[in-house]
């Protein structure tokens, strides 16, 4: 069921901590954590703590939390006092999407070119 906790999901396992994360910020509906593969200087995983295969999902199912994840995003643009930075949401495999809970990529801290590859 959209919203509710998946056993297989890694990221359900990081908002239950049972899987550890370099956690930066916590909200009542998001947590956001340093990704462990990390493509820039910044790149941070902000994610819903309930469970949505993607970002269209998300934004379908529970349209306030997917704002929720968005403020969270500039927030912790402004943690990292980074002026410049890309809000990626990877959705399906085609696109690189590798785990299936939403998450927005916030990427900064270099220059980024574009278009992404
Ligand atoms: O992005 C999924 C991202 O999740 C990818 O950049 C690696 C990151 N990842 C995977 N496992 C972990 C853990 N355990 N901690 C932090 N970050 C993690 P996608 O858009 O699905 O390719």
């Amino acid at each position: 069921m959209p919203g509710e906790p998946q056993d297989d999901c890694l990221f359900c396992k990081i908002v239950e901590g049972h899987i550890p994360a370099t956690i930066i910020r916590e909200t009542d509906t998001t947590v956001a954590f340093r990704d462990i593969n990390p493509q820039a200087p910044t790149h941070v995983l902000v994610i819903p703590k309930a469970h949505y295969e993607t970002a269209a999902v998300l934004a379908a199912a529970a349209p306030e939390l997917a704002a929720d994840v968005l403020r969270e995003t500039q927030a912790v643009a402004d943690d990292e006092k980074l002026e410049s930075y890309r809000t990626v949401f990877n959705t399906g495999s085609g696109a690189g999407q590798t785990v299936w809970h939403a998450h927005a990529h916030v990427i900064g801290g270099r220059g980024l070119h574009w278009p992404p590859g």
